[in-house]
């Protein structure tokens, strides 16, 4: 039975990719940080499945052990500090979960077993202001956040394990990819939570920001699928995975609210205080390696992906009554 290891397996990717690599045969073992509180309700249905164990990006010790204690073949190094706006106003935390840890956790590889084949969750916020469109492997980057800027760091420490100590390091270099179990302060997921909120009555309004900001969105559950694929090839490369289309959160909220028979306009204001200091403009990737080397393709279109989310969020609304957090 092939063992990996997910860092971030509480989050929305490292939930799906759990249930992945179990439904592959995989015994799975999942790094949580300590809590005061655990947060498990994006592992509750499969927990009893997988190996928890505790360690922290912030701790070169803990990561070290884990490894050396559970002896992976494969490590996804999924766990970072992941919101944009976050970023900006912890700069120096994002910079040590998002990008010191990287450096951590290969240390950790190259210490422990460097036969580990090992993936490193990377961005298309690298590219921020672009500097080419579409977004392909070979595009300069220009972050434009200090999150963008953190994840950068993670992507070039991991191409330069894999040139000085030869380990079998990837860099999958995602575009945005959403799902019902994206965090509430994402854009899509607050839109269509919203939609559902006001849909049964439960709030009035949506307050957003940068209605123009263009992305391309995939579904997750598809994207955690082109993760395994580079680990299984024989060489170890870096991919850019996306849909290679662009659309606008405005036309986000028009394809969620039409869905529930709501006019968008009537319900969305915008609020300066959701800008950035610096924006991505737009982002849309060319997934053309990853469907040539990978055989990777996404399965689900964006209007499908907002009606999944919309439908999912009306349908947990209405099974948890009022008890639901309003997101501002
Ligand atoms: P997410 O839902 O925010 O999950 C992040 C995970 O990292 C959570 O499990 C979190 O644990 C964990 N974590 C944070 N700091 C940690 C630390 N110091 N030590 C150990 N664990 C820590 O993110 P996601 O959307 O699943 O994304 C997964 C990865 O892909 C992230 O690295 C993200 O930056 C990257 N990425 C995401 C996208 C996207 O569109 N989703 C696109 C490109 C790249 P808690 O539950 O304790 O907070
Ligand atoms: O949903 P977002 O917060 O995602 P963002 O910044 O693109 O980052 C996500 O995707 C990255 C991949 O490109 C990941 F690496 C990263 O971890 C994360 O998963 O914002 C999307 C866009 C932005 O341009 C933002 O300005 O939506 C715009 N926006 C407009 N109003 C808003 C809002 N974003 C948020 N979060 N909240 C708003 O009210």
């Amino acid at each position: 039975m092939p063992k990996a290891l997910i860092t971030g397996i509480t989050g929305q990717d490292g939930s799906y990719l759990a249930e992945f690599l179990l439904g592959q045969g995989y015994e799975v073992i999942g790094m949580v940080r300590r809590t005061s509180t655990t947060n498990f309700d994006r592992i509750r249905d499969f927990q009893d499945r997988i190996t928890v164990v505790q360690g922290d990006l912030l701790d070169q010790v803990s990561l070290i052990n884990i490894l050396q204690e559970h002896r992976p073949e494969e490590v996804f190094n999924l766990a970072a500090q992941s919101f944009v706006p976050a970023s900006f106003t912890q700069p120096v935390l994002t910079g040590e979960f998002t990008a010191l840890g990287v450096t951590r956790i290969l240390d950790a590889v190259r210490i422990a077993d460097r036969s580990i084949r090992f993936y490193q969750a990377s961005s298309s916020e690298m590219f921020g202001k672009v500097q080419e469109v579409p977004q392909r492997e070979s595009t300069p980057f220009y972050p434009r956040s200090p999150y963008g800027a953190a994840k950068l760091y993670g992507h070039w420490i991991t191409i330069n394990y894999r040139e000085s100590y030869n380990l079998f390091a990837c860099s999958g270099i995602l575009f945005n990819h959403e799902s019902p179990r994206r965090g509430l302060e994402f854009v899509t997921r607050k839109i269509t939570h919203a939609v559902a909120r006001i849909k049964l009555g439960m709030q009035e309004e949506l307050r957003l920001g940068n209605l123009d900001a263009r992305r391309d969105w995939g579904y997750a559950p598809d994207y955690v699928h082109a993760m395994w694929l580079m680990l299984q090839q024989d060489h170890p490369d870096d991919y850019v995975v996306a849909t290679g289309e662009t659309h606008s959160v405005r036309e986000f909220c028009q394809v969620a609210f039409d869905h529930v028979g709501l006019d968008w306009e009537k319900y969305v204001a915008v609020d300066p205080k959701f800008y950035r200091p610096a924006e991505v403009d737009l982002l849309v990737g060319d997934p053309s390696k990853a469907g040539r080397v990978l055989h990777w393709e996404p399965s689900v279109t964006f209007q499908q992906l907002v009606r999944i989310m919309v439908d999912a969020d009306v349908a947990a609304l209405q099974q948890m009554g009022n008890h639901t957090p309003h997101v501002g």
